[in-house]
């Protein structure tokens, strides 16, 4: 039998433990309050045509306490991590019952990512996580890993999240634990609570990754942004920005995969590129944001860049500006995978406003603000890549002798 003394020895350690707890717990909501009450400020003068913002708008540490730890103190009396959380990017985006919703690719510290809901009233605030993470249904053949949602309000009524579905290659040899094959998984919602998965994307590709539906229909059929390739990572003969058509999202069959936008030697996008979030509808075409990524000695660089497609002819590209449209820099440049910059999701609000939401090295997401007519300009006035250093020095050349032309003769050397 336990001595008196004993046991209050044991009621000590217990009422010290439980002192513990709450003040750990009590120090972590506070920490997360800071973090999600946090006004976010634009960060310099920027270059004119978007705004950056100093803060992140989501990361890991948005993910709520009570999804990563046991808050119960006679199961969990350190209060431990429980499910560890390693990052939250690659977010797709859509503005819902006045409401700024990202869909995040958050990742575990297991690896595995899942898509979560975390919305802001203004879209550059306050981004808060949904109590639940989206409960995503599989097919037949369950996906070992699903990331980067791209959402598409679609005229036929659903929202459809296009995303990409990982499994690993059934040729892949015992010892080779990493040959996986991507696909274009599909899922529609009417309330991004809901969601019904349809069966994969096939194409004639053997791998798909960065597929994303139009919003309109095209000749009565669904139209479908794809990035065919060959490997895993490699997009080898394939890559390049696809577009096909297909007559239901019941069964979605591209049999005729037309590569609007190539890779292309010593350019951003010169090892592969993909189609961001949907297009954006203007007056003057369709406003897209793509990711391209480039060789380098210190590895694969991820850089975003714009064109306008035809209003009518959507395979037909009227403007690219030359090099990228949005880069890493400063801490954006480190992370899980580092120099990366990914956008899957942009919101065009009724003021036309756009919110574009970025990931920076595959670990945290970030907003920078511009607007359709500053968009336009850039897109339609920015020279395009001559693909030659002495053309981007005749650009140059142009843009001085205007200039000189300008300014006082005092100013000029
Ligand atoms: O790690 C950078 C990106 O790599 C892949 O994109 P892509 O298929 O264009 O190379 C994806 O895994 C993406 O999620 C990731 O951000």
């Amino acid at each position: 039998m336990e001595t008196q003394s004993v046991a209050s020895l044991r009621n000590r350690k217990k009422q010290k433990m439980a002192q513990l707890f709450e003040k750990r717990l009590k120090e972590l909501e506070a920490e997360q309050k800071q973090l999600t009450d946090l006004r976010n400020e634009i960060a310099g003068t920027g270059n004119g045509v978007f705004d950056r913002y100093k803060y992140p708008v989501l990361t890991a540490a948005h993910t709520p306490l009570f999804w990563r730890y046991d808050l119960d103190p006679e199961t969990n009396p350190y209060l431990m991590e429980r499910f560890g959380i390693n990052a939250a990017f690659n977010a797709g985006a859509i503005k819902l019952n006045d409401k700024y919703l990202l869909v995040a690719r958050v990742e575990g510290a297991d690896r595995k990512s899942f898509f979560a809901v975390a919305e802001s009233p203004d879209g550059i605030n306050n981004f808060t996580f949904w109590d639940y993470p989206v409960d995503m249904p599989e097919t037949d053949e369950p996906d070992t890993n699903v990331y980067d949602m791209r959402l598409t309000a679609h005229e036929d009524g659903w929202i459809y999240g296009l995303f990409c579905t990982e499994r690993r290659d059934p040729d892949a040899p015992a010892h080779d634990q990493s040959m996986a094959i991507a696909a274009c998984g599909i899922a529609r919602t009417k309330d991004m609570v809901k969601w019904e998965r349809l069966p994969d994307l096939v194409t004639n590709s053997p791998q798909q990754r960065n597929v994303v539906l139009h919003p309109e229909f095209v000749d009565g059929q669904y139209a479908l942004y794809t990035r065919p390739q060959d490997g895993f990572i490699s997009a080898g003969k394939g890559g390049g920005i696809g577009f096909g058509l297909t007559a239901t999202m019941e069964n979605a069959f591209v049999n005729e995969e037309t590569i609007i936008d190539n890779k292309n030697y010593h350019t951003v996008y010169e090892a592969k590129n993909g189609q961001g979030p949907t297009p954006i509808k203007t007056d003057r075409g369709w406003l897209h944001l793509a990711h391209g990524v480039r060789n380098t000695a210190a590895g694969l660089r991820y850089t975003l860049y714009m064109f306008m497609t035809d209003l009518h002819d959507l395979t037909k590209v009227l403007y690219k500006p030359a090099g990228y449209f949005l880069a890493p820099e400063g801490a954006e440049r480190t992370g899980d995978v580092s120099n990366v910059v990914f956008c899957n999701g942009w919101i065009r609000d009724e003021d036309d406003t756009v919110y574009i939401y970025y990931a920076s090295s595959d670990t945290r997401m970030h907003v920078a603000t511009s607007t359709v007519d500053k968009l336009l300009d850039y897109v339609m006035n920015t020279p395009p890549d001559g693909l030659r250093s002495a053309s981007s020095v005749s650009t140059l050349y142009r843009i001085i002798d205007n200039n000189r032309a300008l300014l006082s003769p005092k100013s000029l050397v």
